[in-house]
């Protein structure tokens, strides 16, 4: 049942691909409460810090409410229909004048299921054109073509159970803790209770993932396809690859051997040394049960794939796959990474894993669909279709849930493509991001709470998202808009749905078509015969499904070790290892690393609005290392830049050992809604893996400096306020407002009066105190404060927490006189109040005009 007596729904979480159960409940003061599912398979009731929190991201500050066109900086409300007749009529005059090829869209892995499908089957169903991406682009890519190449499909074997049920969990590129948070937990609860388990981890930084390693090899960024082709060797010549497995379900092992045997000297390419290499190969060698878990520093590589494969190789090679405990386990980052894949939302594939390449398959889509139009090739990827759209050869482009101008590299590129595309549609939850900025039209989409369908997680779990709370202003389904859209494109009869389930009924139909002339391994045939309501209490089902699942069926797939591919045996595919794209030099000696921290989401967009998320890591910051420090002269907690061949950032030094004394590392959610020049992609060159086309977002050559500022500014507000003249601003939600930290070259005098003249004064009563090296003003309405505002030389985070509590309080006459007193504690710390001269100053209390 999704709807308990105490009036818990069932739902999961809006964030990454573990995709935990949630369960939610609306408070009577207009609250979300949250928790764990403890029936849900995925986590069993357990949540992390961003679960937890998911209730005190439903506010509505910053929605988008209304379709808006954008004309020069002047925004106009449009209604519905008038918004989806535009969209309908610019891309049909631009299909009609330069052919169904010069429109696209841009879509995201946080879409549901049902609004994949609908884009992809008016994409290239009926528009005749694979212009359609995906965001998955920059996070599965290289893991889809790795799989394709060795299984036939694009197929995840493994299930979460079995990382409890195996000897060795190898970590590759993958900062688990906090980027799959629960599965971690599960993991370090599995090695509790098993202590003969061992985790491996490896990748260049120490992260908190290696808080229960065994073994942590910190390896040289991007020479995974040498430690792994000397982990093949090693079994092959100690005698412990499965010969029975090899001969009998896989082919092309004779090869891909001597290639990964002549292939480089490891200990160079991978910096470390024959010990912890041994150490490694012999705990893998010595396992009866592997499982392999991989993430973005395999993905996002420009030997994305075959990192993928060489990993995949020794699966093969070892016979570990298809059986309990063990597999090559690629784990999916958003929350319907898995689900775009099913539908086929990417440029190179046609839909639920069927292909462009089959002409009988290519058939029974067209027939499926009834349509005479349906795509007959590839279209662009991500970066390719930024790179045309820059050439003006794409007229119209629809970005749906994601944020290009913030997670594309190069962002001036993409600056550069949406400035030339004649009509740019975003639709977002959010008014104000990069990507809107440049939109022609803003479209209102349902969020996580308010939109309802499925997602399907890295264990090919599908649930269901259910709607809690009603959807702010007229914001809609993205499966409504598309539907919209195709409608007045003349599509009428194809896009007739009432609601989510039936889109996803005919999603499921066609998942179980053709499986007589080629097997797949997507089906979901057991789903089709799903009515309304069986889809309103749908329980989670890990595909295939056969029939509808209502106990946790755990089967590993691959168990006949029967693959799909002609033969059906499993390929070895022949990698070797290739330096990166990227090559430091004098002037950029460093290698720029990026992603992840554990309390933020991507753009923030959702977790920037909840307090606690906010307080872990408040601002962008770059590790370094303490020699590189010393090097470039920089002190800890100080400005940095960070500088590319073709761009610029600016971080707080965080002075580490867990990086290298090569690399630097900074996070991935800073962009110029939330900070000053904050955000990596500004600096990472488009640099990808030629096959899957994934940026290599891990390996950019950098240097790093210290920002000499003189004097720094704390403002409080309740509604955000716009800093760029500053020379370094960053944003942080605090309660009931927004806190920005600015920090400048200029004198404090200067900066005092910079802040006065650009900060707009709201209404009512001002608090302050000016002494020669600070300020600080209170702005008081309804006993509220409004706006606060410091200025000094120098701030420590101690005296931050005290400025936000002032913010924060309630102020009768007594605070206030308070109030002005702490302010001079602030600005010069507590123990110099006693030997400093600076005359007592009585509040200047003064009433601002309305
Ligand atoms: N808290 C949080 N969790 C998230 C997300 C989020 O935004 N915030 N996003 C979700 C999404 S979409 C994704 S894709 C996942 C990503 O999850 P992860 O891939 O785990 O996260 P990243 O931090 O991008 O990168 C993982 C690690 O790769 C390492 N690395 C860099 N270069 C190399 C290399 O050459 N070889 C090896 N072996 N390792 C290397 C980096 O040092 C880094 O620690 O997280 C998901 N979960
Ligand atoms: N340098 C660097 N860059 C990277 C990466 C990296 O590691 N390093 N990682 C890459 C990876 S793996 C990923 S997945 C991307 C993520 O990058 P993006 O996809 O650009 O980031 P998000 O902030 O998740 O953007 C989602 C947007 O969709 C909106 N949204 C949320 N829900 C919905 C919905 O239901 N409908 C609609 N229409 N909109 C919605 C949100 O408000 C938000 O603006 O970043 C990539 N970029
Ligand atoms: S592990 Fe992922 S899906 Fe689970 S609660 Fe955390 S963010 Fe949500
Ligand atoms: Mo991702």
């Amino acid at each position: 049942m999704n709807t308990n007596s105490e009036g818990w729904v069932k739902t999961t979480c809006a964030y990454c691909g573990v995709g935990c159960g949630v369960e939610a409940r609306p408070t009577s003061s207009g609250k979300l409460e949250v928790r764990g599912d403890q029936q849900h398979p995925s986590n069993y009731g357990k949540l992390c810090t961003k679960g937890i929190a998911l209730g005190d991201t439903v506010i509505h500050d910053g929605r988008l409410l209304q379709p808006t066109i954008k004309d020069c900086g002047h925004s106009e409300p449009i209604g519905w229909d008038e918004a989806t007749v535009l969209v309908a009529e610019k891309f049909s005059q631009a299909i009609k004048q330069y052919g169904p090829d010069s429109v696209a869209f841009y879509v995201s892995g946080q879409l549901l299921t049902e609004d994949y499908y609908l884009a992809n089957k008016l994409m290239k169903g009926f528009i005749g054109s694979s212009n359609i991406d995906s965001n998955s682009r920059l996070c599965m890519a290289s893991s889809v073509v790795g799989h394709k190449r060795a299984f036939g499909t694009d197929t995840v074997p493994v299930s979460y159970q079995d990382i409890e049920q195996t000897d060795v969990v190898v970590i590759v590129g993958s900062n688990l803790a906090w980027c799959h948070p629960v599965l971690f937990q599960r993991l370090r609860q599995a090695k509790q209770v098993n202590p003969a388990m061992k985790v491996v981890v490896i990748d260049p930084r120490e992260t908190e993932t290696c808080s229960i390693a065994d073994l942590h090899l910190s390896l040289e960024s991007g020479s995974d396809v040498a430690l792994f082709n000397g982990l093949l060797s090693y079994l092959q010549e100690h005698e412990q690859i499965d010969k029975a497995f090899i001969d009998n379900h896989t082919e092309g092992f004779e090869h891909t051997i001597q290639q990964a045997k002549q292939a480089t000297d490891v200990e160079s390419a991978t910096g470390l040394n024959s010990e912890a290499l041994t150490n490694f190969y012999q705990m893998f060698s010595d396992a009866e049960k592997v499982v392999t878990i991989y993430s973005q520093g395999v993905n996002q590589s420009s030997q994305g794939c075959d990192k993928v494969n060489s990993i995949i190789n020794c699966h093969l090679a070892t016979g570990q796959i298809g059986k309990v405990g063990s597999g090559p386990f690629s784990v999916t980052g958003q929350p319907n990474a898995m689900g775009g894949r099913e539908v086929g939302a990417l440029a190179n594939t046609l839909a639920a894993h069927m292909e462009f390449d089959d002409p009988e398959q290519h058939q029974l889509i067209s027939d499926f669909w009834q349509t005479k139009t349906l795509a007959t090739k590839a279209g662009l990827k991500a970066i390719d279709l930024f790179d045309a759209m820059a050439d003006g050869k794409i007229k119209a482009v629809w970005i749906m849930g994601t944020n290009p101008m913030v997670s594309l590299p190069d962002s001036d590129k993409i600056k550069t493509a949406l400035e030339m595309c004649p009509f740019v549609v975003a639709s977002d939850c959010i008014e104000d991001t990069e990507t809107t900025r440049m939109a022609d039209l803003i479209l209102p989409a349902q969020g996580w709470s308010e939109k309802s369908g499925t997602v399907t997680n890295s264990e090919r779990r599908i649930s269901r998202q259910r709607r809690l709370l009603p959807s702010p202003g007229s914001s809609k389904p993205d499966w409504w808009i598309i539907a919209q859209v195709a409608k007045k494109m003349g599509f009428n009869n194809h896009f007739t749905y009432r609601h989510e389930a039936e889109v996803f009924k005919e999603y499921a139909l066609m998942t179980s078509i053709g499986h007589d002339k080629k097997p797949r391994d997507l089906n979901l045939i057991g789903l089709t015969q799903l009515d309304d309501a069986g889809y309103s209490q749908l329980t989670p089902q890990q595909w295939p499904v056969v029939d509808l699942q209502t106990d946790v069926i755990h089967r590993p797939l691959f168990e006949n070790h029967r693959f799909f591919t002609k033969n059906g045996k499993a390929n070895f595919i022949a990698v070797q290892h290739a330096k990166p794209l990227g090559e430091t030099n004098d002037q950029y000696p460093l290698i720029l690393n990026s992603g992840r921290t554990r309390d933020h989401w991507h753009t923030m967009s959702r977790t920037g609005l909840s307090v606690r998320l906010a307080t872990h890591a408040p601002e962008p910051y770059v590790q370094i290392h303490p020699d590189s420090a010393k090097l470039y002269g920089i002190r800890d907690a100080q400005l940095v830049s960070v500088t590319s061949p073709i761009g610029k950032a600016i971080a707080r030094a965080a002075i580490t050992t867990d990086v290298s004394r090569q690399q630097v590392f900074m996070p991935i959610h800073w962009n110029a809604v939330t900070a000053k020049q904050g955000k990596p992609c500004e600096l990472i060159l488009p640099t990808n893996d030629s096959l899957s086309g994934q940026p290599e977002f891990k390996h950019t050559p950098a240097a790093v400096a210290p920002l000499d500022m003189s004097s720094c500014a704390i403002l409080l507000s309740r509604v955000t306020l716009n800093c760029d003249v500053f020379d370094y601003w960053s944003r942080q939600k605090v309660e009931g407002g927004y806190l920005y930290r600015i920090e400048s070259t200029m004198e404090i005098s200067d900066l005092i009066k910079l802040v006065k003249n650009s900060v707009g004064r709201p209404n009512g009563e001002a608090l302050e105190s000016t002494g020669a090296n600070f300020h600080h003003s209170i702005n008081i309405l309804d006993d509220r404060c409004q706006q606060l505002i410091w200025v000094g030389a120098q701030l420590i985070d101690d005296q931050v927490s005290v400025l936000i509590e002032q913010f924060g309080q309630i102020y009768d006459e007594q605070t206030k006189f308070d109030g002005v007193l702490s302010s001079r504690k602030v600005a010069l710390g507590r123990s110099d109040l006693a030997d400093n001269n600076v005359a007592e100053k009585k509040a200047s209390s003064q009433k601002t005009a309305a």
